[in-house]
């Protein structure tokens, strides 16, 4: 076998082992997750989420009218949500944080963060 074939073959051995190594990472990690939520005829759709620490919220206003969201009571608050805008929210605690839009109270909706 020349030395061209074997440094071939451990270039191909490389690489397998490589794929198996990406597998394993894929199964053992869990990436970032975006989560979206609309906001569309005055309602948060879906209604509630479930997410984990680390996570990203993303509430996207899909009306006309602004919305303005308030979750936990106070403890995150958007700015004013124009047509279109969106707000982001990294979430990085854990407990259950029910949201309202100040503006129209009747809107809420619910963030779990879960382990
Ligand atoms: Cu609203």
């Amino acid at each position: 076998m020349t030395s061209h074939k074997i440094n071939m073959l451990l270039i191909v051995g490389l690489l397998v082992v490589g794929a198996f190594d990406r597998e394993g990472l894929a199964q053992t990690t869990s990436l970032p997750q975006r989560h979206v939520v609309q906001i569309d005829g005055f309602v948060f759709q879906p209604p509630q989420i479930r997410v984990v620490p680390g996570d990203t919220v993303v509430w996207v206003n899909r009306d006309f009218v602004p919305h303005f969201i308030s979750v936990g009571e106070g403890k995150w608050q958007s700015d004013v949500l124009e047509e279109n805008q969106s707000w982001e929210l990294v979430v990085n605690e854990t407990g259950s944080f029910s949201y309202v839009c100040v503006f129209h109270p009747k809107m809420i909706g619910i963030v779990t963060i879960h382990d």
